[in-house]
């Protein structure tokens, strides 16, 4: 016993120091709603999710922990559609259809082009400036997905009932940014603004996002050029060589 509680003694400093950090940061948490939609799923109010909510400390900005994570290409579909990382992090994009796809963004931030790739295989994007990058494939003009780069490590994407939470959010001072690829730039501008985060747990106020002024206007290929007609039932290069 007394043993155990040597061990015990000398370990309880840690502890106390453990519990000092960990109760100094609170969850930041919250629920966005959609409007003005022309999307079903959002006018049922069933679909609220991929809405990007980032802190930005007023202060300096904690160093960031770049990550690896994958965007997967399946029933002619990105998976996930929206996906935030932090910068300098790496997006695998791999194609587990039996079809070929090609992966690319016109985008100033990250012009990439990952070629015609085969089913089962892979590539990958470093992703080192900050920015919204909209995703496409060369091969089917319905494929579509948006990553977002954020100089922050402070940031949570929506589920589909609309709530979020950003866990172990420090102490300070902070500019709250939304990112909704239905929405206008003007729309999202508007509706950012400072919070203050305590040592508790902070709930947000309800935020409501108007997709009211957002154009679908189709996207180019790769070249710049339309896509050609029945695009979407294309199996890329596999039909080409036959
Ligand atoms: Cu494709």
């Amino acid at each position: 016993m007394m043993r155990r509680w040597a061990i015990f003694s000398r370990a309880f400093p840690a502890v106390l120091l453990f519990l000092a950090v960990y109760l100094h940061a609170g969850d930041v948490t919250g629920q966005v709603e959609l409007r003005d939609s022309h999307e079903a799923a959002v006018r049922q109010h069933s679909d609220y999710s991929g809405v990007v909510v980032s802190l930005r400390p007023m202060g300096t900005v904690a160093p960031l922990k770049p990550t690896r994570v994958t965007m997967t290409q399946k029933n002619k579909t990105f998976t996930p559609h929206m996906l935030a990382i932090p910068v300098g992090s790496t997006v695998d994009f791999p194609n587990l259809d039996p079809i070929f796809h090609n992966a690319f963004s016109s985008y100033n931030g990250q012009i990439f082009d990952l070629g015609l790739y085969p089913p089962g295989s892979t590539r990958s994007v470093k992703f080192s400036r900050e920015g919204a990058v909209r995703v496409f494939c060369n091969i089917h003009s319905s494929m579509s997905a948006m990553i977002v780069v954020l100089a922050t490590p402070y940031f949570a994407v929506t589920k589909r009932d609309g709530t979020f939470s950003i866990a172990n959010v420090p102490a300070g001072e902070y500019e709250l940014r939304l990112m909704h690829e239905r929405a206008t730039e003007a729309t999202l501008q508007a509706l950012s603004r400072r919070i203050k985060v305590s040592d508790d747990a902070l709930a947000i106020p309800a935020l409501s996002i108007s997709e009211a002024g957002y154009l679908v206007i189709p996207h180019k290929n790769k070249y710049g050029h339309d896509y050609p007609p029945d695009s979407d039932n294309h199996s890329g290069y596999s039909e080409i060589l036959k």
